[in-house]
């Protein structure tokens, strides 16, 4: 929950620079000042209406909801429009890039008519609100995601399996002519602030071109896919050993409830059905959790020490206090982990329905990594107080979550042995169905939501357009025929939430290219998943440095600090599974792989 995106509105009148007055560098400075102040004395407003819409779901808080996103797109949308105006204007690199940060930080451009916007209000509002009260209800029994999430990783009856996969995407049918007009408004919007569409202005913020943006995601994926095609050649055909042919069909794809998530994104859950054979000893953290009485609280103890031991200061009283770790049992709430920075100072939280099991224990430390960062970054102009780019605060949490090695569990007390090194091809292969299958679905959704931002895809085949890029990067089907009276694509949070989603493709490349150079920095040698950087204070230093710089520079400046290199590689994440891919191409030389 990035604060820039979700500020009030204010709707006084704000001093506009005028026409046809020759603008100054004093003009521009003024603007810039007044924009900050309004930004941070409306921001806190702001943030607490969304805590409370996200905590407390009914029709009021939707309703306050809607009026609070209301105020914030007018205002974000004039400020947007005023600081063109300055565009032609001589000035130092800071002050233009700021200005830049106010035209195009924007992830929802609402449209000047104020009915516009507030329809567009109402509808981001009230499908949040669906998702996070979604449900599947057979007979007035009714489940939530959480529950039927559990079917799908531990069932292995695949009717059980394609009734909680069906039943959970009945939550996104309604969603779908909103979702429409949603589109619509948005592109208007951003259409009104000089981009061609929505998706245009979300790859306008990247520090370099658009269209060169969006070929270095198929730079990044072409390294990576040559491991997931082998990742997922493996897991099909031990797929096949378990569900048989009839289940799995001849078009080499792999049906998406099988896979151990609802969303078939992680495929950890699948694990005991496509292990190496010769596997080594894996450690079950959940078991381990479980074992040394872990709650949800001493999971985020436990990961906040992580972060202190790298040399940041601990998470402020208030964090205790005020964030959110358990599911309630008599109200809805927006489920879907995410971290908040509620005053731009130290009001930071989490809100979180944390399981005491291994991925919620990863979700924690990824969760925290976006606390600590806007706390790094709390004193640099408005503007800048967010990531490097959006892949570098995904990635921050998830970067220290690779250093939860067995050596770090037994450091902290988790485990009494560390298992013999011998053989890891266990320990990689868990680790790439956690990671490596992620990489193509990171990237389709956006590919989804560009084609439909531009209208690649219309509206008659919202529904069609998601499968073919679920089948093209990902090899993974729907389990049985979808039409457009579904929606499934919103039965992904980060859809009717309208959150990019490249950020998690990024960050999924960007964390093993961090881990490999902190280890580096941390003077490790070895193999990289035996790595681990807790209480390493040059590790640290490097972290830290970055965290603080915001985005007060072009992220290519940020990752020269942080990965010794200007550009975003992947070979970091193919060194570190290089041991999995030669026994995965090993066990596929005589399988017929691809789809
Ligand atoms: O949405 C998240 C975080 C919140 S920023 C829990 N993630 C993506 C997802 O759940 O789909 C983290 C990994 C990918
Ligand atoms: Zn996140």
């Amino acid at each position: 929950m990035l604060l820039l995106f979700t500020l009030a509105a204010c709707q006084t009148n704000q001093s506009k620079p005028e026409q046809n007055k020759q603008l100054t560098q004093q003009d521009a400075a003024e603007f810039l000042q007044m924009v900050e102040d309004t930004y941070i004395k409306e921001s806190e407003y702001a943030a607490r209406v969304a805590w409370v819409q996200a905590n407390f779901i009914t029709d009021d808080t939707v309703w306050l909801g809607a009026k609070s996103i209301e105020k914030m797109g007018a205002l974000q949308v004039k400020f947007a429009n005023q600081a063109k105006k300055f565009d032609d204007l001589d000035l130092p690199d800071d002050m233009r890039r700021r200005l830049e940060k106010i035209k195009g930080s924007l992830t929802l451009a609402a449209p000047d008519d104020p009915e516009k916007n507030a329809e567009l209000a109402q509808i981001m509002a009230k499908l949040e609100a669906m998702y996070g009260a979604g449900k599947y209800c057979v007979d007035g029994e009714c489940r939530d995601l959480g529950e039927l999430s559990k079917v799908i990783a531990e069932s292995r009856n695949h009717k059980e399996l394609l009734d909680a996969w069906t039943g959970w995407r009945t939550i996104a049918v309604p969603m779908r002519e909103k979702y429409q007009r949603m589109v619509e408004l948005a592109n208007e919007g951003a259409r009104e602030l000089g981009f061609a569409d929505t998706g245009a202005m979300w790859r306008a913020g990247y520090d370099m071109p658009a269209d060169d943006f969006a070929e270095e995601l198929d730079r990044l994926w072409g390294q990576v896919e040559p491991l997931y095609d082998a990742l997922q050649c493996h897991v099909r055909s031990e797929l096949t050993e378990q569900y048989g042919d009839e289940v799995m069909g001849d078009d080499g794809m792999i049906p998406a409830h099988l896979l151990g998530n609802m969303w078939a994104q992680d495929w950890t859950a699948v694990y005991d059905m496509v292990k190496p054979d010769n596997a080594g000893e894996t450690i079950d953290v959940t078991a381990r959790l479980k074992a040394h009485d872990y709650d949800a609280k001493k999971m985020v103890k436990t990961a906040e020490n992580f972060f202190v031991s790298l040399g940041l200061d601990p998470l402020p009283e208030t964090f205790w206090e005020r964030s959110l770790f358990l599911k309630p049992k008599d109200r809805d709430v927006v489920c879907h982990a995410s971290a908040w920075d509620i005053d731009n100072e130290d009001d930071i939280r989490i809100k979180m329905c944390i399981k005491e099991d291994y991925e919620d224990f990863v979700t924690v430390h990824h969760e925290l990594g976006h606390n600590f960062y806007q706390r790094a970054y709390k004193d640099k102009s408005i503007v800048y107080r967010t990531g490097a780019n959006d892949g570098f605060h995904e990635a921050i949490g998830d970067t220290i979550a690779l250093s939860m090695t067995p050596k770090y569990f037994k450091d902290i007390g988790l485990i009494d042995e560390i298992p013999s090194s011998d053989n890891d091809l266990g320990m990689l292969m868990k680790k790439a169905l956690e990671k490596v299958a992620f990489v193509p679905f990171g990237l389709m959704i956006d590919q989804w939501r560009w084609q439909v931002f531009n209208g690649e895809i219309s509206p008659d085949e919202y529904n069609a357009g998601w499968w073919r890029l679920r089948n093209q990067y990902q090899g993974v089907k729907a389990p049985v025929e979808r039409t457009e009276d579904q929606f499934d694509p919103g039965a992904k949070y980060h859809i009717p939430g309208n959150t990019p989603y490249t950020r998690y493709f990024l960050a999924h490349i960007l964390q093993f290219q961090f881990h490999r150079e902190l280890c580096k920095t941390a003077g490790f040698e070895g193999d990289l998943h035996r790595c681990s950087i807790y209480n390493n204070k040059a590790a640290g230093e490097k972290l830290i440095k970055v965290l603080e710089m915001g985005a007060e520079k072009p992220w290519q400046d940020a990752m020269q600090v942080i990965a010794n290199s200007r550009d975003m590689d992947a070979t970091a994440m193919l060194d570190y599974f290089a041991p999995l891919k030669l026994w995965l191409d090993e066990q596929n030389k005589d399988r017929q792989c691809g789809w």
